[in-house]
């Protein structure tokens, strides 16, 4: 009796695991996620020998993330930046760079880390150039709809064809997947939200700042149901704790991350993973 429970749970779960598996493979095969820096602990630092102390500018902006199934990333482009509208303005003066000029976010490629036993977020690790010659490296993390980046140039590792003065620039921002229905830029969705929504209902075709403070969540410049449905989505949401994924970042740095995941390793978890869950419901069955 105990035999032909654990075959058939095993059969119906077995049967959903591929139904979802073939649903992800026609759908996933690339991944455009669109996000948003939270300007509030988004820092871009600048260690110049001519600026005294080192100045945190302040992170905005916009961004693509790009990548594709795991399982295909060693055969393809990998993982990237795209569409990049960000910068960050410097906290007292005023200017700004423009992420890309500092750090080269959209000529940066990565791939996605083997750091990801056990831990409640993905790793990817970028390699290029800063766009002026110096080496540069950048990690993205990713849990749920969050996305956090650190990064930053290495202008002493390089020959100094740039003279003496070559900034360091150390790039630390947590950036949150849009549509998002913080609409007063709070940080987290509540009812302050809500009444911006209420107040904006029935506007069209605002400009987009205007009309995300208004109550546009999905980025079509009108605040309407589509809008609602998103804030009722996000309602409670609150940033993550940055400190949880650069105590992560470092762990993997020290255990020297080997980007791409062996496919055979990750079908091993997941087998492992569904036979725990059919060990488990067989458990629950036999309990009642
Ligand atoms: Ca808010
Ligand atoms: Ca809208
Ligand atoms: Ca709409």
């Amino acid at each position: 009796m105990k035999r032909c429970v654990f075959f058939t749970l095993a059969v119906v779960f077995f049967s959903f695991q591929f139904a979802a598996t073939a649903a992800a493979q026609n759908d996933d095969f690339e991944v455009t996620r669109h996000y948003r820096f939270l300007p509030r602990v988004s820092r871009l630092v600048e260690i110049d020998p001519v600026w005294d102390p080192p100045a945190p500018w302040i992170e905005f902006g916009e961004f693509d993330f790009v990548h594709y199934r795991p399982d295909l990333t060693a055969l393809l482009p990998a993982t990237h930046f795209a569409n990049v509208d960000a910068w960050a303005s410097h906290p007292v003066l005023a200017i700004s760079e423009q992420l890309d000029d500092v750090v080269n976010l959209s000529g940066l490629i990565g791939g996605q880390t083997n750091f990801y036993k056990g831990q409640p977020f993905e790793l990817f690790h970028f390699k290029g150039d800063d766009g002026n010659g110096y080496p540069t490296d950048l990690f993205a993390a990713r849990s749920g709809r969050w996305l956090y980046l650190r990064g930053e140039n290495h202008p002493d590792s390089a020959p100094t064809t740039h003279g003496p003065f070559r900034s360091k620039w150390i790039l630390r921002g947590l950036a949150r997947q849009t549509p998002f229905a913080d609409f007063d830029r709070s940080e987290t969705v509540d009812g302050g939200d809500l009444n911006r929504w209420i107040t904006g209902f029935g506007e069209v075709n605002r400009a987009a700042e205007v009309a995300q403070s208004l109550g546009d969540a999905n980025g079509d410049r009108d605040v309407d149901g589509a809008d609602f449905l998103s804030w009722q989505r996000d309602l409670g949401e609150t940033p993550p704790d940055i400190a949880m994924f650069d105590a992560a970042i470092d762990a993997a740095v020290s255990g020297a991350v080997s980007a791409v995941p062996e496919p055979s390793a990750g079908a091993l978890i997941a087998l492992g993973m569904t036979a725990l869950a059919v060990r488990r419901r067989v458990a629950q069955y036999d309990a009642r």
